[in-house]
């Protein structure tokens, strides 16, 4: 084997591959009471979804190989195939910071997601988890499911979520990431209303709300109920009571950036008319519910049972991705 060769199969045999899913939130985290620290404001209860992941390759680049493609030695960061500016290479290269012990050893992460990137479909939950669990394959770290949750929510707080499921909470106050009981069966069906990337990040927009929401107080606390009714309603396998509550709990979220300065709204002109549709539906006897995080999307929860029949229902309207859950943990 010639020299070229050797080194091609010596960084082929140092790729690590990893794959994780996206979560979707029916109890909000929405506000932070310790940035720093990353303790949110509110707690949390999410479904990983089995249709909607990230899948990511991770290797050790040469100084040379990273300016030759940016002119500058940095991390070399792609999303589906494209390669990043300097704004996310550096918000990537913290994340590897928490894991990377020597500071000259430069990776190259390719990531490529199951959705679009950045449209309110929580590719932030799976891209950054995936990200965390292919540092701790490269840097050989062996961390456990539950230390890399708690290192994932220093990259973003949604995605300590994503290392459990089917259903995960995370708890505000003791900063645990952990697996809820129940038996139901759950899907969920992404209404793709618009994949245009959002105008306030999540980050930015929890921030804005934290700040001057008039209605951000009434939020904490309503969701702290909120959270402890999921749960019971979830271990009494309780579907109505968990999808009633799964809208109650989006649309108190939604009030806060109509309450804040300046006011703002995630939803739009669309979001609104799919979940009139919803309802519709519910009045006609099927069971479903819906919930939006931080863009336009409404997603439905529904149970496995039903996916099928009602993905067939929003497909004749709107472009749709339906997933099952995923077990994990
Ligand atoms: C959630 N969202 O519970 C909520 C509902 C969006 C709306 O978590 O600042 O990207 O990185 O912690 O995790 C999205 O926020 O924010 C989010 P950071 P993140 O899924």
């Amino acid at each position: 084997m010639d020299r070229k060769n050797l080194e091609k199969n010596i960084d082929e045999k140092n790729i690590k591959k990893v794959k994780s899913y996206a979560n979707i939130a029916i109890i909000k985290y929405w506000g932070k009471k310790d940035a720093e620290k990353m303790i949110p404001a509110t707690s949390s209860i999410s479904l990983t979804l089995k249709d909607m992941y990230t899948e990511t390759e991770i290797s050790f680049i040469s100084d040379e190989e990273a300016i030759e493609k940016t002119g500058e030695v940095t991390d070399l960061i792609y999303i589906n195939g494209e390669l990043q500016d300097r704004e996310q290479r550096q918000k990537i290269g913290k994340v590897i910071d928490l894991f990377r012990e020597n500071r000259s050893e430069r990776v190259k992460i390719d990531t490529t997601n199951s959705m679009p990137t950045e449209a309110g479909l929580s590719s932030s939950s799976s891209g950054l988890s995936a990200a965390i669990m292919a540092c701790n394959e490269l840097f050989e770290k062996n961390l456990s499911r539950n230390e890399l949750a708690q290192i994932s929510k220093f990259a973003s707080g949604s995605s300590c979520r994503s290392f459990f499921g089917p259903v995960t909470a995370w708890d505000k106050d003791t900063g645990e990431v952990y697996k809820v009981k129940t038996d139901l069966k759950f899907g969920m069906i992404m209404l793709v209303l618009n994949d245009a990337k959002k105008v306030i990040s999540s980050r930015k927009g929890m921030e804005i709300c934290t700040k001057t929401s008039k209605t951000f107080e009434n939020w904490v606390k309503q969701s702290e109920i909120d959270f402890i009714e999921m749960k019971k309603y979830l271990e009494e396998n309780d579907f109505e009571k968990v999808g009633k509550l799964t809208e109650e709990n989006a649309l108190r979220m939604h009030e806060t950036p109509l309450t804040a300065t300046p006011s703002f709204s995630y939803l739009s002109d669309k979001s609104h008319e799919a979940m009139n549709f919803v309802r519709k539906l519910r009045e006609n006897g099927e069971k479903c519910y819906f919930t939006m995080d931080a863009g336009p999307n409404v997603k439905v929860l529904c149970l496995e049972k039903d996916l099928d029949r009602l993905k067939e229902t929003f497909e004749k309207k709107y472009r749709v991705i339906a997933s099952r859950v995923v077990e994990l943990g």
